[in-house]
C-alpha cells in the first residue's frame, strides 16, 4: 500500500531540498560535533564550557508551553473565504463587502476535555475556530460543532469543565464528576443529548458543521442592528464513527482526525464548508418565546431560515504544527466593525478569558506571532509598547496618545452605535428558563428510532459507571425531556451492569 502524504513528509522535505546545509547554534555558530559532548577524556566528565550541549539542552528543556486548559487536542489548516452572497445590509464588516471577494484564514478544530495526547475519537464536542485576517482587523469566529453549550453563565464554566476532566484526587476521567455536575444543571440537557447522539463523535474534523452558537450583533453602514447567529455546513456531508469502531481507532491510531485532515488537503481534497446567517430583528427578539441570548437553546430555522452568505475552503497545511496550529490564539472578543457582542452571558465571559489565557500561555505579545498577527506579516500600530518577546518597535513613532508627531489616530467612523442597557445589579439564577422544551423537540423530531436507540445506549454505556443516586437524578430529568426516553434509559440501565435502585427509578420519573 503506497504511504500517505503525512508519512512521507520528511522524503517530501528532502526531495525539495539540497543536501549540505550547515548545523548551527541558536546564535548561528557553525557546529563542529553534533554527536559528541565535550569530556575531559573519553569517559567524562562534561565540561560546562560544552555551548553546543547547553544551548541545545535549555531549549530543549522549554519545548513544550502550557497546553490549552481545554481543547488541547487540535489539527489546523489554512485556507480562504468567499463571499457567494449579499449581506451587506445586514453588516459593514469588510470581508463580506461584495461579492466574490476572498479572505485568508487559519482554522483549527478540536476535542474539548481530552490533553493533547489523548484519542482523537472520543465522544466529545469538537471545537471550530476561524481566524479571519480581514483588512480591518482579525475577526475570531470561535465556534463548537454544535448549536448550543451546557451552561449559560461563565460563573459555570471552570467547574463545568473540572467534571470533563480528571479528578484530581485519582487523576482519572469521573462517571460521578461528569453526571453529578451535568444533572444538577438540567440547562445542559439538550447539550448532552446531542453529544451522546450520533453526532457526538464526527468521523474527522471534515464532516462536522460550525456553529458561532451565540447570538451576535451585527451594524450596517447605516448603524443599524440587527441579531445573528452563524453556521458552517460541511460541504463533504456529516460523517460520524460508531462507539465501538471510535474505540478501535482511538487505540489502533489516536491521532486519526489530524492525520485525515492532513491527507486531505495534502492531496488536493479541499474541505469545505458552507457559511449562512441566521437574523432576528431587535422587535422579533423582544418578543421571542426564548431568551434570544440563551446559549443552551437554538433559534428555529423555520423561523429563522439560514441565509447563505459564503464558503470557506481549507487548502494548505500547516508548515509547522507548532508555531501555526499549537501557537494559534483565538479570542470571541476579536470581533471586527460591523460584528459585535450581544448580551448573552456566557459570550461575555469568553470575551475576557480567552486573551486571559493567551497571555500566560503565549506571552503578552502572543498577537505578534504570525499566525495571529492581523494579515499575518504586518504589525499592528498602536501604542502598546514593550513585554516578554516583543518583536515590534514600530519604527519609532510615539508610545503615547495624544502626540503632535504623527502617531497613529484614531478612526471615527468604526464608532459602534450605542444600546442601551439597564436593569437591577444582582446574580440571577436562570430559573424558569425552560430546561427541557428543546431537548424535548430534539427527542421526538430530530432523531428517528434507529438514532434514538442509539442515543439510549450511548447515555446508558456511560451512565453505568455513576453512583446510583446520581443515576436516579439524570434518570429523573431524562424523564423530563419525554417520558418513552426516561423508561428507555432506565431498561438499558437494567440490563446493564448497573448497580441502580431499579425499582426507585420509574416510581420517580
Ligand atoms: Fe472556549 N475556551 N470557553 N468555548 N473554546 C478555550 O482558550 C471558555 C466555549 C472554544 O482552537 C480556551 O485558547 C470560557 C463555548 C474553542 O485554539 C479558554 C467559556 C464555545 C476553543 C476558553 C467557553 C467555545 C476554546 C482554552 C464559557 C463554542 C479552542 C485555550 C464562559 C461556542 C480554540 C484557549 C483553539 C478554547 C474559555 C465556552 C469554543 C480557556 C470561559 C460556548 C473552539 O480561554
Amino acid at each position: 500500500m503506497p504511504r500517505d502524504p503525512a508519512a512521507e513528509q520528511l522524503n517530501e522535505y528532502k526531495k525539495r531540498t539540497k543536501p549540505g546545509a550547515l548545523v548551527l547554534t541558536g546564535n548561528g555558530v557553525p557546529i563542529a560535533n553534533k554527536q559528541s559532548s565535550l569530556t575531559v577524556g573519553p569517559r567524562g566528565p562534561i565540561l560546562l564550557q560544552d555551548f553546543v550541549l547547553i544551548d541545545e539542552t535549555s531549549h530543549f528543556d522549554r519545548e513544550r508551553i502550557p497546553e490549552r486548559v481545554v481543547h488541547a487536542k487540535g489539527a489546523g489548516a489554512f485556507g480562504y473565504f468567499e463571499v457567494t452572497h449579499d449581506i451587506t445590509k445586514y453588516t459593514r464588516a469588510k470581508l463580506f463587502s461584495k461579492i466574490g471577494k476572498k479572505t485568508p484564514l487559519v482554522a483549527r478544530f478540536s476535542q474539548v476535555s481530552g490533553e493533547s495526547g489523548s484519542a482523537d475519537t472520543s465522544r466529545d464536542p469538537r471545537g471550530f475556530a476561524i481566524k479571519f485576517y480581514t483588512e480591518e482587523g482579525v475577526w475570531d469566529m470561535v465556534g463548537n460543532n454544535t448549536p448550543i453549550f451546557f451552561v449559560k453563565d461563565p460563573l459555570m464554566f471552570p467547574s463545568f469543565i473540572h467534571t470533563q476532566k480528571r479528578n484530581p484526587a485519582t487523576h482519572l476521567k469521573d462517571a460521578d464528576m461528569f453526571w453529578d455536575f451535568l444533572t444538577l444543571r438540567p440547562e445542559s440537557t439538550h447539550q448532552v443529548l446531542i453529544l451522546f447522539s450520533d453526532r457526538g463523535i464526527p468521523d474527522g474534523y471534515r464532516f462536522m458543521h460550525g456553529y458561532g452558537s451565540h447570538t451576535f450583533k451585527l451594524v450596517n453602514e447605516q448603524k443599524e442592528t440587527i441579531w445573528c447567529k452563524f453556521h458552517f455546513k460541511t460541504d463533504q456531508g456529516i460523517k460520524n464513527i460508531e462507539p465501538d469502531k471510535a474505540k478501535q481507532i482511538g487505540a489502533n491510531d489516536p491521532d486519526y482526525s489530524i492525520r485525515d485532515l492532513y491527507n486531505a488537503i495534502a492531496t488536493g481534497k479541499y474541505p469545505s464548508w458552507t457559511f449562512y446567517i441566521q437574523i432576528m430583528t431587535q422587535k422579533q427578539a423582544e418578543s421571542f418565546r426564548w431568551n434570544p441570548f440563551d446559549v443552551t437553546k437554538v433559534w428555529p430555522q423555520k423561523e429563522y431560515p439560514l441565509m447563505p452568505v459564503g464558503k470557506l475552503t481549507l487548502n494548505k497545511n500547516p508548515d509547522n504544527y507548532f508555531s501555526d496550529v499549537e501557537s494559534v490564539a483565538f479570542d470571541p472578543a476579536n470581533l471586527v466593525p460591523g460584528i459585535e457582542p450581544s448580551p448573552d452571558k456566557l459570550l461575555q465571559g469568553r470575551l475576557f478569558s480567552y486573551g486571559d489565557t493567551h497571555r500566560h500561555r503565549l506571552g503578552p505579545n502572543y498577537q505578534q506571532l504570525p499566525v495571529n498577527c492581523p494579515y499575518k506579516e504586518q504589525f499592528v500600530i498602536n501604542y502598546q509598547r514593550d513585554g516578554l518577546m516583543n518583536l515590534n518597535n514600530q519604527d519609532g513613532a510615539p508610545n503615547y496618545f495624544p502626540n503632535s508627531f504623527n502617531g497613529p489616530q484614531e478612526c471615527p467612523a468604526v464608532r459602534s452605535p450605542s444600546f442601551h442597557a439597564s436593569g437591577e445589579a444582582d446574580r440571577y439564577d436562570p430559573i424558569n428558563e425552560d430546561d427541557y422544551g428543546q431537548a424535548t423537540l430534539f427527542w421526538r423530531k430530530v432523531l428517528d428510532e434507529g438514532a434514538k436507540s442509539r442515543l439510549v445506549r450511548n447515555i446508558a454505556d456511560h451512565l453505568k459507571n455513576a453512583s446510583a443516586f446520581i443515576q436516579e437524578r439524570a434518570l429523573r430529568n431524562f424523564g423530563k425531556v419525554d417520558v418513552e426516553l426516561g423508561k428507555r434509559l432506565t431498561e438499558a440501565l437494567r440490563k446493564s451492569d448497573a448497580k441502580i435502585h431499579a425499582s426507585g427509578i420509574s416510581a420517580n420519573l
